[in-house]
């Protein structure tokens, strides 16, 4: 059976996250890169993988996964052998999915509408209740540290921290140190930065078509 990995990627996207994922996990995996800027997401052969037209997806032998919090689910699971997803049974495994679909059901939903100033629902019928007690919850959690999970570092933190490096860098998020530690501490592993040099490289490729 084919078991090939591909991550369907645009440098300096969300698939960004994905990328260093795949490094931590020390995955056999091969890129489909695509120029977003020349509209190539856009177009029939990558519709077909992703109707949405966004990355990440990633494809596993016959599997076509979308969805970045699915994507870190499904590859963190994959390649139990690296120890970021606590395995059903484990105390964390609970928080650790908690915090995966806070990231999709709440954070990005309530981080968008601030930006744009959408007024959202009333508290009780808000996905995320409100936005300070969305962001407050979550500084709760990450004010234990080291990581989400306290001394566990697993996949939710590339997640996040590549998350919360975008955000920083575009203002849409209140500036705290408890912020940019975590980022620092995340980005600084050899596999962020692995990534990240990959990415820089497929960006100037890019620029240079
Ligand atoms: N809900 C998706 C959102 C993905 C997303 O918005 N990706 C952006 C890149 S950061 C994208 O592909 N934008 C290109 C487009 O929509 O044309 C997820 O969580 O994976």
């Amino acid at each position: 059976m084919n078991q090939q990995l591909t991550l369907y990627h645009c440098p300096y996207s969300r698939s960004s996250g994905v990328l260093h994922l795949l490094e931590e996990l020390h995955a056999p995996y091969e890129l489909h890169v695509m120029n977003m800027k020349k509209g190539e997401n856009r177009e029939a052969a990558y519709l077909a993988v992703n109707p949405m037209g966004k990355v990440p997806a990633i494809r596993h032998g016959e599997a076509i996964v979308t969805e970045q919090v699915a994507i870190y689910l499904y590859l963190a699971d994959l390649f139990p052998q690296a120890h970021l997803a606590p395995p059903l049974g484990d105390p964390l495994r609970g928080p650790y999915l908690r915090w995966m679909a806070f990231y999709g059901s709440c954070f990005e939903p309530a981080i968008v509408d601030q930006w744009m100033k959408n007024k959202p629902a009333d508290k009780a019928a808000c996905h995320y209740g409100d936005f300070d007690t969305m962001f407050n919850t979550l500084i709760e959690q990450l004010s234990k540290g080291p990581y989400l999970l306290g001394e566990q570092f697993s996949a939710l933190d590339v997640l996040w921290a590549t998350s919360f490096g975008w955000m920083g860098m575009f203002g849409l998020l209140p500036k705290l140190q408890v912020i940019d530690d975590y980022v620092a501490r995340v980005k600084n592993r050899p596999a962020a930065i692995a990534a990240a040099d990959k990415d820089a490289a497929l960006a100037v490729e890019q620029a240079a078509a």
